[in-house]
Order: C-alpha cells, then sequence, then structure tokens
C-alpha cells in the first residue's frame, strides 16, 4: 500500500491508503506504551477514520517489532491515573476502548511482539488480529498494581472462555502467537516479514464486501455482550437503515411540504 500520511500527531502515526486507515502507536522506546497524549491521538485519528468515507477498514498497530502496545505508560502514571502536562490523571484508554467497539467500521489489530496490559486490552477489543509470530500476550495488571474488570475481563472471557480468561488475568503469564491462536485470541499467526501484507490482504477482502452489511454484523455481534449500549448502537444503525426507505423518507417530505403523509402504498408485511 502507498501509505499518505496527514495528521500533525506527536505519539501517533496515520495513513491511509486503499480505503484502508493505518494507526501507528509511536512510541517504540517504552514498547509503545500510551500515556494521555497518545490516547487524544488515538482517538482523533480513529474519528477521523471514521468520519473519512474513503475509508472502510481500520488496522491499529504499534511502530517497530519489539511490541504492538504495553499498556499505559507506568512512568507517568500518578496516585490517581496516568498524567499528562496538563497534572490531571486518567484512564481515558477505557474511551478509546468504547469508540473501537463503537465505530462502524471494522478494526484491525496488526500485532508484532508485545500485546500486554492494556495493550492487550486494546487487541482484544479490536474486531480481528493478525499476529506476527514473535507476538506475545498476557495481561499483567495483578503485578503493577491496576486492572481492567470491563472490557479487558468479560470481553476476554467472551473470546478464550471464562476459565482461560481467569487465568490470563490470575498469574499474568505470557503466551506466544501460537498459544494465543490456539485459544481463539487471534485469527491468523503469519512471519514477521509477512505481517503487513497478510493484514492488509484481510482488509481486501473486506473491502470487497458490502459496507453495510459489515457494519449491520458488527453492531449485531457486540450488541450481545455490550448489553443496553449495544442495543443503542444497532438501534441506531436500524434508524439509519429506515431513513433511507422510500417510507421513511414519505414521512419527511410530507412534513416539508406541509401536507398529511401517505403510507398507504407501503405494504404491512407479516
Ligand atoms: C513489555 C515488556 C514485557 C517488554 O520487555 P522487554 O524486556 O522487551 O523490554 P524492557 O526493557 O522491559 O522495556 C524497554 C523499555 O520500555 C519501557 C521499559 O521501562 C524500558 O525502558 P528503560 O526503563 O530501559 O528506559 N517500558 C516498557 N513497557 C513500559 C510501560 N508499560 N510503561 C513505561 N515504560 C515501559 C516489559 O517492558 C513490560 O512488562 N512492560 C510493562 C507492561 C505493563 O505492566 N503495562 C501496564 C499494565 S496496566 C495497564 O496497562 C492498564 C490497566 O491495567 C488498566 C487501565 C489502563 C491501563
Amino acid at each position: 500500500v502507498d501509505w499518505k500520511r496527514s495528521g500533525d500527531y506527536e505519539d501517533i502515526i496515520y495513513e491511509t491508503g486503499e480505503g484502508i486507515a493505518k494507526i501507528t502507536i509511536n512510541r517504540p522506546e517504552r514498547r509503545n506504551a500510551f500515556r494521555p497524549t497518545t490516547l487524544f491521538e488515538l482517538r482523533a485519528a480513529f474519528e477521523a477514520a471514521r468520519d473519512d468515507g474513503e475509508v472502510g477498514v481500520i488496522i491499529l498497530t504499534g511502530a517497530g517489532t519489539e511490541a504492538f502496545c504495553s499498556g499505559g505508560d507506568q512512568k507517568i502514571r500518578g496516585d490517581d491515573g496516568y498524567v499528562g502536562p496538563d497534572g490531571i490523571g486518567r484512564l481515558n484508554v477505557l474511551d478509546l476502548q468504547i469508540q473501537i467497539r463503537r465505530l462502524p467500521k471494522p478494526v484491525v489489530a496488526m500485532v508484532a511482539g508485545y500485546a500486554v496490559g492494556g495493550g492487550h486490552v486494546l487487541h482484544v477489543c479490536c474486531d480481528l488480529t493478525i499476529a506476527a509470530d514473535n507476538a506475545v500476550f498476557g495481561q499483567t495488571g495483578p503485578k503493577v498494581g491496576s486492572f481492567d474488570g470491563g472490557y479487558g475481563a468479560w470481553l476476554l472471557a467472551e473470546t478464550v472462555g471464562l476459565k482461560k480468561a481467569r487465568e490470563i488475568w490470575y498469574l499474568c503469564r505470557f503466551y506466544n502467537a501460537a498459544e494465543a491462536e490456539a485459544m481463539g485470541l487471534v485469527n491468523k499467526v503469519v512471519p514477521l516479514a509477512e505481517l503487513e501484507a497478510e493484514t492488509v490482504q484481510w482488509c481486501r477482502e473486506m473491502l470487497d464486501k458490502s459496507p453495510l452489511a459489515l457494519r449491520m454484523l458488527k453492531g449485531a455481534i457486540n450488541a450481545v455482550s455490550d448489553g443496553a449500549a449495544g442495543m443503542q448502537q444497532f438501534a441506531g444503525d436500524a434508524t439509519l437503515l429506515y431513513y433511507m426507505s422510500e417510507e421513511a423518507q414519505e414521512g419527511r417530505d410530507a412534513f416539508k411540504e406541509k401536507r398529511r403523509p401517505d403510507f398507504s402504498r407501503f405494504p404491512r408485511r407479516p
């Protein structure tokens, strides 16, 4: 892909090409750990990708080959969260997790090296994960005085099963790519040198498909586990489809033309 870089970011790289947006966490010297600035920028980049009508699929990855993301930056962790230049402690990765879940386009985690701690949760939140053979997965919270009881816990359990999720969190072991594939944590493992080509191939296959069908499927699959918030998203998609129908447009047109709406030509389906 001939990636075109855009945006003025400090901690991330935002690129687009061939209908794909690639968002790269760019703090390799800290194994791509995130700080508040990283997350503000990731949120802006995901928003840009959502709004861009040319973009159908999004890749989330980390710079270099050592890490996808090592979670919250422990060196700037204060007593009530991760502290940025404004001196305020934040856990703003939770907002990013929700944004990835709600974004109506597939998000693919492209993982080389470590996906651990809050970085592991990010890949769990992505729709698909393609891993290099050097990938390492795991949670570290109980070792460093942290935990993610939201998506990090129950979405992980939904993905790998309750017993395995408890093992991952309680023991804080690391798992290699083959082990992750065996437990259904990743979709495909490839040699490191083929990681981007393989991920792009998966993106191209999705780009060939009906965007509305993919949108509805993402919403439907997430609605089951996101409860009322998931239903709200799915209901919004139902409204979108309804707005696109002549039946809904008759209501709108009648209002604008100051006449009674005529819905008589629309069937009352069984
Ligand atoms: C990732 C891992 C296993 C890599 O190990 P290795 O041996 O390959 O590299 P090394 O030397 O540990 O790391 C390279 C540099 O990156 C920094 C290291 O400190 C080191 O820099 P120097 O000290 O040599 O200058 N680095 C790596 N990870 C960092 C991090 N997360 N924060 C700040 N600096 C980091 C190994 O580095 C590791 O285990 N990292 C820590 C993983 C971790 O515990 N993450 C936080 C989990 S909690 C969390 O993310 C979270 C949550 O649970 C809930 C809400 C929000 C966040």
